[in-house]
């Protein structure tokens, strides 16, 4: 090994030796000898490990600890509180092609570029080594994932988020078959952020499966197993012939629990994901990302490739999220980032009791009414942030969480934010109808990605933003999956919209009425309701919804919405068909299942508006 060993002390180099990886020594060398890092620290999976990240996170004044025990608070700066879509590239080799939804760079320029960044980046600093499992160990699902990084909050949130992974490395037997990630928070200002923000980038290698990310800190820009990972392991399943999908997974129980259902749900950033997986009374095994392969029956099993939650802390209180809210204020190890701290406690926005009009936010010192540079008022907590947990720490976490085979899907939701277009819930006719409708998912902008909140997005399976081969070949992986099932309706695909308004603009559902259209589909897939077909699908009957409502909430549910929010908007569907055919005009290679779908729904929504004479049909129309 070629490196200064004044700063890697013999037990770490020994650390290293012992994995006999002649690809891992070659990645520390190469990037201690780019970086220049006053010492490096190998972490294994030993406790003392675990907890030197932990301890160097307060040292290096990245997180602060907070009055109850094991919770701390991290910030990134102002300028970095969501993920960097325009800095996130892929390294584009000469001669291959992206979709224009795609960001990417000539490969050799952006390796210039980004390597240059990352020249001489950690002097002073103390590069941390670590080693993951993405998915559970001991699984077809596993892929091993080495960490490089000059933080320790990313150290620490990746120790909370994914499953330690020494051990997988040490059974590697010297397989370069490993995803690696190396990332600098670059040059820290006096509050320790990253300075350089101007020169923050994410550039995504395909050809080594590797990610580099510099002059950031915000989880989503700098862990490498979280959205970094996603993309590459995006690529790598698209090709093997499996699912990589930014998707939760939960066990959705019957009511009298006699019966639980694995569900995925595909949702954008901050449009109710997590909160769909918390759904009371049904279990959680993941909140963000999921592989989903065939087992040798042709079932498609999925599995949460992390342990831990990573999620928006803006409205969770003790009404809409009790379990999550009873995590967040109990002893435990723990971090919130970017929340109003005063006295040692943390606060943000909708938890339910009174804010302190003082403190210390993700803009410093802060008090109510301080504004901005641009003259607008500085929230206390910032629209995206964030606490990061395991989900063992949840009192409704699944116990098949890590079983190496993962658990059988059963159902996939796909949901946007649509305050204008589809209905509460509806089943889709069929595999290839329900991929169209993921494809054609569109979400109003939220605070999760930096830039104007509230636009109309086109964002196919909520995935967009990590989708990183032509869109094409990506759908076509999706039509391609469901045609090896062993039955063609194993998966049912529903899709569903929480962001439905009145024409007084107000939502039409509470949040918590989510619980009765999974309910109500996790009955569909087991034959217990009748449904309405309509021209976009399936949809619920009235008497079953008004039962539901009863039997959940105790809560009285109208005719007289139900005709308002389930009925089919004609022309407003057609819109979004034309606007999504128009977003994917320019792909090359789309596959035929795409257009035959579009032009089915099309043809039927014609029909109906020349049937009914009408531009919104109420559900008892098609009854
Ligand atoms: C998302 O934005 O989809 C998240 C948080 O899950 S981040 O880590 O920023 O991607
Ligand atoms: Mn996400």
């Amino acid at each position: 090994m070629k490196i200064d060993r004044s700063i890697l002390s013999e037990e770490d180099y020994q650390k290293l030796v012992a994995l006999n990886n002649p690809k891992v020594m070659e990645i520390v060398e190469t990037y201690a000898n780019l970086c220049e890092p006053a010492k490096i620290k190998v972490i294994t999976d030993s406790p003392e490990d675990i907890a030197y990240v932990r301890q160097l996170a307060l040292e290096q004044k990245e997180e602060r600890p907070l009055a109850m025990e094991g919770h701390t608070v991290h910030f990134d700066g102002p300028k970095d509180q969501a993920r960097d879509k325009k800095n996130t590239r892929v390294l584009l080799p000469k001669g291959k092609k992206l979709s224009k939804h795609i960001n990417s760079i000539d490969r050799e320029e952006g390796l210039k570029e980004i390597l240059g960044y990352m020249k001489g980046a950690m002097k002073g600093k103390i590069m941390l080594v670590r080693f993951f499992s993405l998915g559970p160990k001991n699984s077809r699902f596993t892929i091993p994932a080495l960490q490089i990084t000059d933080s320790a909050y990313v150290a620490h949130s990746e120790d909370l988020l994914y499953r330690q992974g020494y051990e997988v490395f040490q059974k590697l037997n010297g397989s370069p078959e490993f995803f690696y990630f190396v990332h600098s928070a670059g040059e820290l200002d006096e509050n320790g952020n990253s300075k350089n923000i101007d020169k923050r980038r994410i550039y995504i290698d395909l050809e080594e499966n590797r990610v580099f990310s510099v002059n950031n800190q915000y989880a989503g820009n700098s862990l490498g197993l979280k959205k970094l990972a996603l993309r590459l392991a995006i690529n790598k399943a698209v090709y093997e012939g499996w699912l990589t999908e930014h998707m939760f997974i939960a066990g959705v129980h019957n009511l009298d629990k006699t019966r639980k259902t694995y569900f995925l749900g595909a949702f954008p950033s901050g449009c109710g994901k997590t909160s769909t997986a918390m759904i009371p009374g049904n279990t959680i095994v993941g909140d963000d990302i999921a592989y989903i392969r065939l087992n040798e029956k042709n079932e498609p099993h999925a599995v949460n490739i992390e342990r831990g939650i990573f999620g928006i802390i803006k409205d969770v209180n003790p009404v809409d999220d009790p379990l999550i809210f009873k995590v967040l204020t109990t002893p435990r190890e723990m971090i919130f980032s970017n929340v109003l701290v005063h006295d040692g406690k943390p606060y943000w926005t909708g938890m339910g009791i009174e804010i302190p009009d003082r403190g210390i936010n993700f803009q410093g010192e802060w008090y109510k009414g301080k504004k901005d540079e641009n003259g607008k008022e500085i929230p206390p907590s910032h629209g995206n942030a964030r606490y990061t947990i395991r989900l063992e720490d949840l009192e409704n976490v699944d116990p098949m969480l890590h079983d190496p085979n993962g658990v059988p899907m059963r159902a996939i939701i796909y949901g946007g934010r649509d305050s204008d277009t589809s209905v509460p819930i509806f089943q889709t006719f069929s595999w290839n109808h329900g991929v169209f409708i993921g494809a054609a998912l569109e979400s109003e902008t939220t605070a999760a990605t930096l830039g104007q909140e509230g636009v109309r997005k086109h964002n196919p399976m909520a995935n967009l933003d990590f989708i990183v081969v032509p869109l094409s070949d990506y759908l076509k992986a999706h039509f391609k999956f469901g045609k090896k099932f062993s039955k063609p309706d194993l998966v049912q695909i529903f899709s569903t919209n929480y962001f439905l308004k009145d024409e007084n603009g107000k939502f039409f559902d509470d949040k918590v009425d989510k619980k009765v259209w999974l309910t109500w589909a996790e009955g569909r897939i087991h034959g217990e309701y009748d449904a309405i077909e309509t021209p976009i699908g399936y949809i619920p009957k009235y008497e079953d919804l008004k039962v539901l409502f009863d039997k959940i909430f105790q809560k009285e549910y109208s005719k007289e919405k139900y005709e308002k929010e389930f009925a089919i908007r004609i022309t407003k569907w057609l819109e979004k068909l034309n606007r999504v055919e128009k977003s994917f005009e320019s792909e090359e290679n789309m596959p035929q299942e795409f257009y035959d779908e579009l032009n089915a729904l099309r043809n039927r929504l014609l029909a109906a508006k020349e049937k009914y004479q009408a531009e919104i049909i109420p559900p008892s129309s098609f009854e």
